[in-house]
C-alpha cells in the first residue's frame, strides 16, 4: 500500500484500506468508530487517575470481576461508536449477552472495552480490545460468534499506556499508530510491525507455577536454568499484568507471552477470552510474523461456543512458541 510514511493518520490509512480493498470498507469504518471511542477513552482515564472514575459500581462482569465505573463507561464509549458503524451485532466482556445494534448491518465486532482495568490504580497501561468477523444473518445472535478466529476481517487494541497507541490488522501486516493529542488523531509509527523470531524474553504469572500445566511447567524450569541447561541461553523475564501491554512488547521486541491453563478452579483453559483477547491479539502476532496456540492447537482455527469461553494463550516468538508445543508433544 503506497504512501506508508510513518506520521500517516489513520483515516489516509484507512482510506487506502478501503480504496485497495472494497471488502474491507466496512470493517475500516469499524476500527476509525473504534479509534474515536479510544480518544474519548483515553481522556476519561487521565481524569479517573484524578480518582474521579475509578469508583467500582459494585457489580461484577463476566468475568466476575468488580466493574469499575471505568470498565462501564468504556464499554458504553464503545458501544455508541459503533451504533454509527456497520455493525449487527457486539459481543462485550461488559454485557452477559450479544448485544444487537444494527440487525441489517454487515459486521459483529467483540470487543473488551477496558482490559486490565485494575492496573488503573497504579497507572499501569489498559487496553480497549476488538475483532471484527462477518456477521451470520438471522436469529441466532451468537452464530457470528461461533466461527474460528481465521474468519476475522481485522483485529487489534488500543494500549492506553505513557502513549495512547493503536495496533491493528487488516490481515494485511500489523501496524502500530500512537494518537497525536495536539492533533487529536491517531498517526502511523510501523507499517509493519516484525516479532523476531528467536527471543530471550518470557512473559508469565510465576505466582501460579505450582498450578501449571507440567509441559509449561518444565518450558519455564529449562528457560530459569539458561545458558547451564537445554536451551542453552539466558532469559529475562516480565509480566505487566496488563495483556495488552505485555502484548505490545512482543509485538515491538519479541518474546513470548504465556497464559496457560492451570489446576485452579475455573482457570483449565486459562483466564483470557477467545473472542474479544485471544483471537484478536494472535491475528496481530502472526500478522506480525509470530505464533499463536493454545500449547498445542494454531487460536486461529479455534472456535468458540459461547462469547466468554476462555483459552490459554502462548504467543510471540515462533522460535518460543513452536518450542512449547514440543514441551507439550512429550519432546
Ligand atoms: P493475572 C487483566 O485482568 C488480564 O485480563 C490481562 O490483561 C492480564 O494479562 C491478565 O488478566 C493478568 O492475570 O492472573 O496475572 O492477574
Amino acid at each position: 500500500m503506497a504512501d506508508l510514511a510513518v506520521g500517516t493518520p489513520l483515516d489516509s490509512y484507512l482510506a487506502q484500506v478501503m480504496q485497495a480493498d472494497a471488502g474491507l470498507r466496512d470493517a475500516a469504518a469499524v476500527v476509525a468508530a473504534v479509534a474515536e471511542a479510544a480518544i474519548e477513552i483515553s481522556a476519561v482515564i487521565g481524569r479517573g487517575a484524578l480518582g474521579g472514575d475509578l469508583a467500582a459500581t459494585g457489580d461484577q462482569n463476566s468475568d466476575g470481576d468488580v466493574q469499575k465505573a471505568l470498565d462501564v463507561i468504556a464499554h458504553e464509549r464503545v458501544t455508541a461508536a459503533l451504533r454509527g458503524a456497520p455493525v449487527a451485532t457486539v459481543a462485550s466482556e461488559e454485557a452477559e449477552g450479544v448485544m444487537v445494534l444494527n440487525p441489517s448491518a454487515p459486521l459483529a465486532v467483540a470487543i473488551d472495552p477496558l482490559d486490565g482495568s485494575s492496573n488503573i490504580g497504579v497507572n499501569m497501561a489498559v487496553g480497549t480490545v476488538f475483532g471484527i468477523r462477518p456477521a451470520i444473518p438471522g436469529d441466532d445472535v451468537e452464530a457470528s460468534f461461533r466461527t474460528p478466529g481465521t474468519t476475522q476481517l481485522a483485529a487489534g487494541f488500543v494500549s492506553y499506556g505513557p502513549a495512547t497507541a493503536l495496533i491493528v490488522t487488516f490481515g494485511q501486516g500489523t501496524q502500530s499508530f500512537v494518537l497525536d493529542r495536539e492533533q487529536g488523531q491517531f498517526r502511523l509509527t510501523s507499517p509493519a510491525m516484525k516479532i523476531p523470531a528467536a527471543a530471550k524474553e518470557y512473559a508469565i504469572n510465576a505466582s501460579n507455577t505450582r498450578f501449571w500445566d507440567p509441559p509449561v511447567k518444565a518450558f519455564v524450569e529449562d528457560c530459569l536454568r539458561g545458558t547451564e541447561g537445554p536451551r542453552d541461553k539466558d532469559f529475562n523475564m516480565r509480566w505487566l499484568g496488563s495483556m495488552v501491554a505485555d502484548i505490545q512488547r512482543v509485538l515491538t521486541r519479541g518474546g513470548v507471552f504465556l497464559y496457560p491453563g492451570d489446576s485452579r478452579k475455573g482457570y483449565a483453559r486459562g483466564r483470557l477470552r477467545v473472542l474479544y483477547e485471544v483471537a484478536p491479539v494472535a491475528m496481530l502476532i502472526e500478522q506480525a510474523g509470530g505464533a499463536a496456540t493454545d500449547g498445542q492447537a494454531r487460536i486461529l482455527d479455534l472456535v468458540a461456543t459461547g462469547i466468554h469461553e476462555r483459552a490459554p494463550l502462548i504467543c510471540g516468538s515462533t522460535e518460543e512458541v513452536d518450542c512449547v508445543s514440543t514441551y507439550y508433544a512429550g519432546g
